[in-house]
């Protein structure tokens, strides 16, 4: 079994440059975002092997989209499709605060199904990670959701959630039995207390979330570092204190830190520092994908030499 398999919709991204109202932008970037294929790139950053599978639009931002992946490093299985691919817009009110506005309904992406992930490249998996977006994408992708994790589970591969919940695609109410159901079928989870509390009580949230059965579950918060419950220990480690440039992409940098540390055999504790170094690198980065450090910049960042 070889690295992680991971898929969902990426989008083209229109970015405005600098800070303040869209009203105000002077200039944007074009770039892309996927909270999966920036923990696919994320992982190959940190050298780690990692595939990413998704359908995009047989447009100029589709064949960007597949370029871009696999020039990081990432196996990229980029299903073309008739639809258009996605597009998010997102200008950052603050330096602190991001606003995206999506056009993504019926996109290229949105209509992943069963068929496109194979069992073969589900069981070939060390892990399968999937996050909450997905499945609330279309019924369709849902379905893939579901199906590839119960394909992981039946072959022992192990499966990582990340809930991200995100409000414009659907409401809490229609996300939270979804998202649980989700936890419950997982090895690892990752969620903001904010997320986790979609559908377990509030307090103790990794506990809560653990209680649904994942043995890995690991809470991030931000500025103010991580609580895990990894195989019934806890684990609380600080946030670094960085000049916060861009948040966005910080979570799946995170994510990616953790798993490929995971993949390399690395102890709980140590997964966890990393993961705090590349979130804390990420956000010193403008761009979704584009703050995710290989190991010499994670180094550099805590004058730490390169251990991996
Ligand atoms: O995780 C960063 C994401 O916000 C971004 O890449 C967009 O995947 C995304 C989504 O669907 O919101």
């Amino acid at each position: 079994m070889t690295g992680l398999l991971t898929f969902g919709e990426t989008m083209g991204l229109v970015a405005a440059d600098g800070i303040g109202t869209l009203a105000y932008a002077k200039s944007f970037s074009f770039g892309i975002g996927g909270a999966e294929s920036n923990v696919a790139m994320g992982i190959a950053r940190l050298g780690g092997e990692a595939t990413w599978l998704g359908r995009v639009g047989p447009d100029a931002t589709g064949a960007l989209i597949a370029s871009r992946i696999a020039a990081a490093g990432v196996r990229t299985l980029a299903i073309t499709d008739e639809s258009f691919t996605g597009l998010m817009v997102r200008h950052r009110r603050s330096g602190e605060f991001a606003q995206v506005d999506y056009h993504r309904a019926g996109s290229a992406g949105s209509r992943l199904s069963p068929a496109d992930v194979p069992a073969a490249e589900v069981t070939a998996a060390t892990i399968l990670h999937i996050t909450g977006i997905t499945p609330a994408l279309s019924e369709t992708a849902r379905a893939a959701t579901f199906q590839s994790i119960e394909t992981a589970r039946a072959a022992g591969v192990t499966v990582s959630i990340d809930l991200n919940y995100r409000a414009k695609l659907w409401s809490r109410y229609d996300a939270a039995p979804v998202l649980r159901d989700l936890t419950t079928r997982a090895d690892v989870v990752f969620a903001s207390p904010a997320e986790a509390e979609l559908f377990v009580d509030p307090g103790d949230v990794p506990a809560e979330l653990a209680k649904l059965g994942p043995a890995e579950v690991i809470v991030k918060d931000g500025g103010d570092g991580c609580v895990a419950l990894i195989n019934g220990e806890r684990h609380t480690v600080p946030a670094l204190r960085v000049t916060v440039v861009d948040p966005v992409g910080a979570g799946d940098a995170f994510v990616a830190g953790y798993l490929a540390d995971r993949l390399a055999g690395a102890a709980p504790a140590e997964r966890l520092t990393t993961a705090i170094r590349a979130g804390a690198f990420a956000v010193t980065v403008p761009g979704d994908c584009e703050g995710a450090p290989t190991r010499a910049e994670l180094a550099a960042l805590t004058g730490d030499d390169v251990r991996r």
